[in-house]
């Protein structure tokens, strides 16, 4: 090895060797934290609404050689050298994306390049709201997500609310549905360029027609962030926004299951036609692709789009299909084991992958059940519910079924996973009665950590939850 092409190669050796190295005995460290995450993954109960176990071939490619190349620019004029293959891949991921939701490509484009969600979001309202223009989004409290212009009454909290103003629209506080009158009442009255239709935890199906005729009476833009639900609109399962919107955005690593990263879908082609029979054209295309790049982002992460394209053929297989169905099967069965034992379920159901449960009947909250489920090896989220006065103190868990789903659970496995929560909500419950009512989260952390009585409990609900969890096939790399 010392000689290469006839030179002495041999103080590259070590630096060769290194990297070379597999990460096993590279980084030991490193290596160290993901065998245990993943440990964690395998003998835990994965219930937080937006994850999911993407699969090995997602990982493959997204572990790939394609990290490496830099290619700003868009395929077929970029702005760097070497750029054949990316492109290539780059209109493959464009293809398939439009396939998966049956658009034609001659009414819609898409752009694969955001990084995220958040991203995305930003670059869709970069794109068509003019700084200071007006946006309406579903509340963060009510189940909106914090791109959609979230803001409190002492701060700006998203950048959306500060570079762009942002009124908000709600749920009804007692049935828990979006209140679809008062945005309409309120949207005539703040003229927004943009509304919404998007959300991180509502567990029904929104209702499109009635937001693109809010959305036409007002000459705004619709635009559906579809991240939660993307994989159950791929699959046909929930109804589909496109028929409405003028823009859909989504992540790619919930429901649709892939890996981490974002991509922006626009119309095309004729806006709309006035009386006399003028058309408007849509210009969302150059719009959009400029304000993903070079207007917020540097060069495309050519590795997460190879995941992601993986991803989106694997979203056009019966098999994808037949998940996304259990997806909503597991989710009922869910809901129906903790409403006979007598929770209240927000809404009083689910169309989706997820139910809300509102604690405050059980006189608990979000925040000391999450930490007594973590504690169980049950990760999930505490969540704001219809009606809470502080979003310091949520009063609700947010439950999603489409992880545990991707490792082949099914409506029995799910009621089983009902009794475990229920197991955790009662502990909750029981170190609460022994507490000042008045107790901080932090005290009732300490006395949770503290009190070996309920340690021992802790253990006891663990330890069968890490046996029922670990007879489940975990997806993705087999080491890693
Ligand atoms: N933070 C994600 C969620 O949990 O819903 C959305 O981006």
């Amino acid at each position: 090895m010392a000689q290469v092409n006839g030179h002495d190669h041999s103080r590259w050796e070590s630096h060769n060797k290194m990297m070379l190295e597999p990460l096993s005995s590279n980084d030991l460290e490193v290596f160290d934290i993901i065998k245990k995450e993943k440990k964690r993954q395998t003998y835990g109960l994965e219930l937080i609404a937006s994850e999911n176990f993407t699969s090995r071939a997602v990982l493959e490619a997204l572990g790939s050689c394609m990290n490496n190349k830099y290619s700003e620019g868009y395929p077929g004029q970029r702005y760097y050298g070497g750029t054949e293959h990316v492109d290539e891949l780059e209109r493959l991921c464009q293809e398939r994306a439009l396939k998966v939701y049956g658009l034609d490509p001659e009414k819609w484009g898409v752009n694969v390049q955001p990084y995220s969600g958040s991203p995305a979001n930003f670059a869709v309202y970069t794109a068509i709201v003019e700084p200071h223009g007006r946006i309406m989004g579903l509340d963060l409290p009510d189940g909106g997500h914090l791109t959609h212009g979230f803001m409190t009454d002492k701060k700006k909290i998203s950048a959306t609310s500060i570079f762009f103003e942002s009124m908000p629209y709600k749920v009804n506080p007692e049935s828990g549905y979006i209140d679809y009158d008062r945005l309409e009442e309120n949207a005539r009255l703040f003229h927004p360029r943009l509304i919404i239709a998007g959300t991180s935890c509502y567990s029904r199906n929104l209702d499109y027609s009635r937001l693109r005729k809010i959305a036409s009476e007002n000459g705004a833009y619709l635009l559906a962030d579809m991240a939660h639900i993307s994989g159950l609109v791929a699959a046909g399962v929930v109804p589909s926004p496109f028929e409405y919107c003028d823009i859909v955005s989504t992540t790619t690593h919930k429901t649709l299951r892939g890996c981490r990263a974002g991509v922006i879908f626009f119309r095309k082609g004729v806006r709309s036609v006035d009386a006399k029979g003028k058309e408007t054209l849509y210009n969302l295309e150059s719009l959009i692709n400029q304000a993903v790049f070079p207007g917020l982002q540097g060069g495309p992460h050519n590795h997460a789009i190879a995941g992601v394209a993986v991803a989106l053929k694997q979203a056009l297989t019966p098999e994808f299909k037949t998940y996304q169905m259990q997806v909503l099967a597991n989710c009922k069965a869910l809901a129906s084991t903790l409403m006979e034992k007598g929770y209240k379920i927000v809404t009083g159901g689910s169309d989706n992958h997820l139910i809300l449960v509102d604690l405050r009947p059980n006189g608990s909250d979000g925040g000391r059940a999450e930490k007594v489920l973590e504690a169980c090896a049950i990760a999930c989220n505490k969540n704001t519910c219809p009606g809470d006065k502080s979003a310091l103190r949520p009063s609700g868990l947010r439950l999603g079924s489409p992880a545990l789903t991707s490792r082949g659970l099914l409506e029995d496995d799910f009621h089983k996973v009902g009794e475990f929560i229920h197991q955790g909500i009662e502990l909750t419950l029981a170190i609460q009665r022994n507490m000042n009512p008045k107790a901080t989260l932090k005290e009732f952390k300490d006395e949770l950590a503290q009190n070996e009585k309920y340690q021992l409990k802790l253990k006891e609900i663990r330890e069968e939850v890490e046996a029922f969890a670990g007879k489940f096939p975990m997806p993705g790399l087999p080491e890693l």
